[in-house]
Parts: C-alpha cells; structure tokens; sequence
C-alpha cells in the first residue's frame, strides 16, 4: 500500500475523506497538527492556505509516496497554482470532494491546470469514488529503495 498524504484547504474534506479511506466512522474533527498514521498523512489546510507553511508541506511529502491534492465541487477558488505539482517529485493526484455538490468539473479543470494527471472524484460522506482510490494505492507497486 502507498502512502498518501492530503493537501487542501481548510474544510475541503481531507480528514473526512481520511476517515473514509479507513473504514472509520465519518466525523467531524478540526485537523490541528500534521497527522501521520499508518498509510495515511493528514495536514491542517491552513498549511496550505499560507505560504509559509506551504514550504513545510513540500518536505512532509517526500514522507509520501503520492500526493493528493483536494478541491471541494463547491469551492469558489483554488488555491493551486498551475503546474505546482512540479514541487515535489512524488505522483501528484487530484481529489474532486464533495463530488455530489456545486461543479465537478470545474474543480476537476483547476486540478488538471495545477499538473494532475489523474483526477478522482468522491463523496467521502457517501463512500463513493472512495475504493477507486484505494486500489490506485494498492495496484502501485513501491519503487525500489
Ligand atoms: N457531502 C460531503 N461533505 C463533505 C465531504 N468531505 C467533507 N465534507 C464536509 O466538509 C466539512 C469539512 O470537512 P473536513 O474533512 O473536516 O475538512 P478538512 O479539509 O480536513 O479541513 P481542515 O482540518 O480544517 O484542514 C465537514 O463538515 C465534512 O462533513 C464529502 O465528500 N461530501
Ligand atoms: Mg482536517
């Protein structure tokens, strides 16, 4: 299984999609510190949201063998700036959250301007798209060390 770990802004559902992920209980929980368990790396979005911050996030994903960067359907904005995924030399995959809420697509298009080759979509309240990207951990086979 690849590690993955989440980046987004805050409230863009990257905890909840963590839970998700691993069959836990979906709820709500402020994501205060840089969580780190098992396949999983979870990240304030406030890392994200300041530039600053944002450097640490490039070191936390050299933790990781694939990086997620989130987009709520519903968010107005991104944060990512085109072709950031250049940043780090991990695979870079994009996450539509909330996929059953405001436009999908647009989301998916400021994913795929950001460098995301691949992009999923999920409702990690309804679990769907979730498995999808569960198998692209597994189907991954780890570079050789
Ligand atoms: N319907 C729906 N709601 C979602 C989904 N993902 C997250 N939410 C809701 O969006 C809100 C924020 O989700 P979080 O997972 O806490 O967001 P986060 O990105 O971890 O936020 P920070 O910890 O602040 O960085 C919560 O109320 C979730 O229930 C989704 O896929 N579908
Ligand atoms: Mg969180």
């Amino acid at each position: 299984m690849k590690k993955l770990i989440l980046m987004g802004r805050s409230g863009a559902g990257k905890t909840t999609l963590s839970q998700a992920l691993k069959g836990e209980q979906v709820e709500y929980k402020k994501t205060q510190y840089i969580d780190y368990e098992d396949f999983l790396i979870d990240t304030p979005g406030e890392y994200a949201e300041n530039h600053d911050l944002g450097a640490a996030l490039c070191l936390y994903a050299y933790e990781a063998d694939v990086v997620a960067l989130l987009i709520a359907a519903d968010d107005e904005y991104s944060l990512f700036p085109p072709n950031i995924t250049c940043m780090v030399n991990r695979e870079v995959i994009g996450v539509v959250t909330k996929k059953n809420k405001g436009n999908p697509e647009i989301a998916e298009r400021w994913l795929r301007l950001s460098g995301c080759k691949t992009v999923f979509f999920v409702d990690s309240k309804t679990r769907e798209g979730v498995e999808e990207i569960l198998k692209h951990l597994k189907n991954n086979t780890k570079p050789k060390k």
